[in-house]
């Protein structure tokens, strides 16, 4: 490859780049700072967590404190008093979108029942509930829940927030995107009649001229 097509081709790549800067990701909590043994309490408008910013009065990012949903690591949504999460994401306008998530519940009370807030940009904001009763540390008892929501733009920010303004909060783990609406197949064109025929005239006459010159060299 000489200089001018590698420069071509970074530049390419760099475009690229740019236009993908910010698909959902780390939607389990697992790419962060090491939370240790039990936990580790981030501040609102921290983004250690990789793709998120921590909201409202704070988090508790869980290790080892209880038993995850998915992987190792887990969140308690409010840390001291209700906090909250969230991420903003490429979206396609117009699209359909499924939000996967595990909630669960600090096992501690008050409160017994913990609830968090799902928001999407122009979505429906939507409590979800989840009864500690029967939860303990080792066993969580994680439930799955869905949200759904219809992009309005190029970008989505998709907010978890506790309602719970104790240190015992909802507990969150998971979260999965998916894109509902189909994207519409690539359809290659078939040659019709009339240009298979081009082609099979342009293979006829290359070899007519392949002969001639074959010809005129004997
Ligand atoms: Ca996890």
């Amino acid at each position: 490859m000489n200089k001018s097509i590698l420069q071509i081709a970074l530049a390419s790549t760099l475009l690229a780049g740019v236009a993908q800067a910010a698909p959902f990701q780390n939607g389990s909590f697992e790419i962060g700072p090491a939370p240790g043994a039990t936990f580790i309490t981030l501040g609102a408008g921290d983004t250690s967590i990789t793709g998120w910013e921590v909201t409202g009065a704070g988090i508790d990012y869980i290790g080892g404190l209880w038993q995850p949903a998915d992987g190792n690591r887990s969140l308690d949504l409010s840390a001291t008093a209700a906090g909250g999460i969230q991420q903003t994401f490429d979206t396609v306008a117009g699209h359909n979108y499924q939000v996967t998530f595990s909630l669960a519940g600090n096992p501690s009370t008050p409160p017994l029942v913990k609830t968090v807030q799902v928001l999407a940009t122009g979505g429906v904001a939507t409590n979800y509930t989840f009864d500690i009763s029967f939860s303990s540390l080792a066993d969580m008892r994680w439930a799955p829940q869905t949200y759904t929501f219809t992009a309005t733009g190029a970008a989505t920010t998709l907010s978890f927030t506790s309602l719970d303004n104790t240190a015992l909060g909802p507990a969150l783990d998971n979260v999965v995107v998916t894109d509902l609406t189909p994207t519409p197949a690539v359809v290659t064109p078939v040659p019709t009649l009339s240009e298979w025929a081009l082609v099979l005239l342009a293979t006829a006459l290359g070899a007519l001229g392949l002969r001639g010159r074959r010809g005129r060299g004997q």
